[in-house]
């Protein structure tokens, strides 16, 4: 990784991600209580009122925090937006110029944070900034090891741009998930936990694929105590969205490793059955 002024790390084959080398010049000697962590694809025009949103809320509320973007290269003025607010809020940006997809991309910002609370957040202000110091509080607190920025918990709303097709689409991945989790909203990508809960699920396996690592560290890390906070969700700021058909067979692929992770035997019990069945059916025809 290579680190210049303003903020910005870029992050190459030959030298993957470190924690520690990701620090980057423009940051102060403490150490926040929290460490925000957005990963972006082409969102330098949202870069900005986040940021401000943020830093206002969390000032409010008398948080000290940094915030780390992870851009996937994105070339449109992400690292420009990002050196710029460097000069006035405790921001930086890590540029992965060889790896794409979201769930990496928080991982590795998040093994390159200085705090003990973690929070994942988009950056299409779809999460209401605002609403970080809520997420953080019970987790701070010691109270839960996992909050969740709900969108289906009672007080909570979704902004009318949803469609029937994409709401059905939400619904029908948050009861593939049911028997995993008791959260209400487990595809939350707003989220808050620890560094140890999150290290303790990459000791278990933490597989990066795809969306949704909140579930990943749910599961992988063995969550008991969780909290679902109701936020009003928006529709993205500005933008295109980049979720697609490859992101959903993702999904699959990532359920199928959570239900192998925590059902090992049931998975190979069902593969036996599967298999029976495959060559039960087989011998009509040969
Ligand atoms: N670093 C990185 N970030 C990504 C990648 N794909 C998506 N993101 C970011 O992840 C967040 C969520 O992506 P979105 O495109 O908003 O997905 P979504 O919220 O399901 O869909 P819309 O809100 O409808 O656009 C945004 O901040 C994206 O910029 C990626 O491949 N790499
Ligand atoms: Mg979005």
């Amino acid at each position: 990784m290579t680190t210049t002024a303003n903020g910005i790390s870029t992050v190459s084959a030959k030298s993957p991600a470190k924690s520690t080398d990701a620090v980057n010049s423009h940051a102060e000697n403490r150490t926040p209580q929290v460490s925000i962590v957005v990963p972006t694809y082409r969102e330098a025009a949202n870069i900005p009122e986040l940021c401000e949103r943020l830093f206002t809320g969390l000032a409010a509320r008398n948080i000290d925090a940094e915030l780390i973007v992870v851009d996937d290269n994105s070339r449109d003025g992400t690292i420009e937006a990002v050196a710029e607010l460097a000069l006035r809020f405790p921001i930086r940006i890590i540029v992965r110029e060889t790896e794409r997809g979201l769930s990496s991309a928080v991982v590795a910002g998040f093994k390159a944070v200085r705090a003990n609370v973690l929070v994942c957040m988009d950056a299409d202000l779809s999460h209401p900034p605002e609403r970080v110091p809520d997420l953080v509080a019970p987790v701070a607190k010691g109270e839960v090891d996992f909050c969740v920025g709900s969108r289906y918990v009672e007080g909570a709303g979704i902004e009318e741009g949803w469609g029937a097709l994409r709401a059905l689409n939400s619904n029908i991945a948050t009861w593939l998930a049911r028997p995993l989790t008791d959260l209400r909203d487990p595809m939350a990508g707003f989220f808050c936990t620890t560094d140890s809960i999150f290290n303790r699920a990459c000791e278990k396996g933490l597989t990066p694929l795809g969306y949704k690592i909140g579930l990943e560290i749910v599961v992988r890390g063995q969550i008991q105590r969780t909290r679902e906070v109701a936020i009003q969700f928006s529709d993205r700021h500005a933008g295109t969205s980049k979720l697609g058909m490859r992101q959903q067979f993702e999904y699959l692929q990532q359920l199928a490793y959570l239900y192998a992770h925590r059902w090992p035997a049931a998975i190979v019990f069902g593969s036996v059955i599967f298999c029976a069945i495959i060559a039960g059916i087989a011998q009509f025809f040969v």
